[in-house]
């Protein structure tokens, strides 16, 4: 193939072609393909979506199509969705059935943050969250749980395929391993790091820039208000609710933000969002992020998971019983995090 290229990271000892090649036969033959992403999507899955696009065009399968539930609230995933033209379509204007094949990334099915009907059959799986699939699994998955990004897992299959990365793929790719990984921060495998290294030469840094400083509403500093405003601590376990929130992505923002704080261990911000209290926690130095969000979801009746220091969750709220959810959502918070007996001292 003339336009393909040489794949510069591959080690002997790689599964990534055999993996690759099965991929391939869960997908071909097919003419349409639905390329879906979690709930309110971030900048790892959309680079992954948009990873997976590029390499079934260049397989030859005629239409792909981007698809998630919600939408993209914070300014920089907007600005990167913009600024690298991703074609998405809203969940609710797609009809399943017209798909001859349906491919999930950075999320599994069944844990609450995908739009798609239980019983809706699926062809693959390409994902970095903690979850196995049953033996009799009837679709193609690749789960590698120790990577920091699915971008990193598509960058591999990519390579893998010889397909070609354009300046605007490798800066999708780049800035979901960077934003997954918190910089290489947290959880980061070998294979993170030469991704991320590989694609920094190929990447448009100057896109990047405009990514990571958008302009930004007057509702981000009104969000920012609140959360400084209802930040309290419980010795290092931080927490601080923003009340009703026009878009969820708030609450993984604020949870990121106020998480820097120094004395900080822990971070958890909620908010409520269409009848639900959503909730992002986050670790600086305990893996146990993804366990704790699972338990919160359990003990209210909710979702929740992740990471072993990022994760996340929701659960179910009653409107004319909003207060009382809340009370029980954050008791449930402190005997989650053993802070029950802890006194509470306001940020500010
Ligand atoms: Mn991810």
């Amino acid at each position: 193939m003339s336009d393909s290229i040489e794949n510069p990271i591959s080690l002997s000892s790689d599964d990534f072609d055999e993996k690759l090649s099965s991929f391939r036969s869960s997908i071909l033959p097919a003419s349409s393909v639905l390329i879906l992403t979690h709930d309110y999507p971030d900048p790892d899955c959309l680079a992954s979506a948009f990873g997976i696009s590029t390499l079934l065009t260049f397989w030859g399968i005629k239409s792909s199509v981007i698809s998630f539930g919600g939408f993209v609230g914070r300014a920089e995933n907007r600005a990167m969705i913009r600024f690298l033209n991703i074609r998405t379509v809203p969940f609710v204007l797609t009809e399943v059935n017209d798909f001859e094949r349906i491919i999930l990334v950075d999320s599994f099915p069944g844990k609450g943050n995908v739009s798609l009907a239980k019983e809706t059959p699926i062809h693959a799986v390409i994902d970095h969250h903690p979850n196995d699939p049953s033996p009799d699994c009837p679709f193609f998955y690749d789960i590698r749980k120790n990577y920091g990004a699915t971008s990193t897992i598509i960058t591999r299959y990519l390579l893998s395929a010889h397909c070609p990365i354009s300046p605007k793929l490798a800066t999708a790719l780049f800035y979901g391993i960077k934003t997954d990984t918190g910089e290489m921060r947290r959880e980061v495998s070998t294979d993170d790091l030469r991704c991320y290294k590989y694609l920094f030469d190929i990447m448009d840094h100057h896109l990047l820039s405009r990514i990571e400083n958008p302009d930004r509403d007057i509702e981000f500093f009104r969000v920012l208000h609140k959360a400084t405003e209802s930040a309290v601590s419980f010795d290092t376990v931080g927490y601080t609710h923003l009340g009703t929130v026009s878009t969820p992505d708030y609450i993984a923002e604020m949870a990121d933000l106020f998480h820097s704080l120094e004395q900080i261990e822990w971070m958890i911000c909620s908010g409520i969002f269409k009848n639900q209290i959503f909730y992002s926690i986050r670790s600086k130095n305990l893996d146990l992020a993804g366990v704790n969000a699972e338990r919160i979801a359990t003990l209210l009746g909710g979702s929740g998971g992740g990471h072993a220091r990022v994760a996340a969750g929701r659960v179910p709220i009653d409107p004319n019983t909003s207060n009382k959810i809340l009370e029980k959502f954050e008791s449930t918070v402190k005997t989650v995090f053993g802070i029950t007996n802890i006194n509470e001292e306001k940020l500010l």
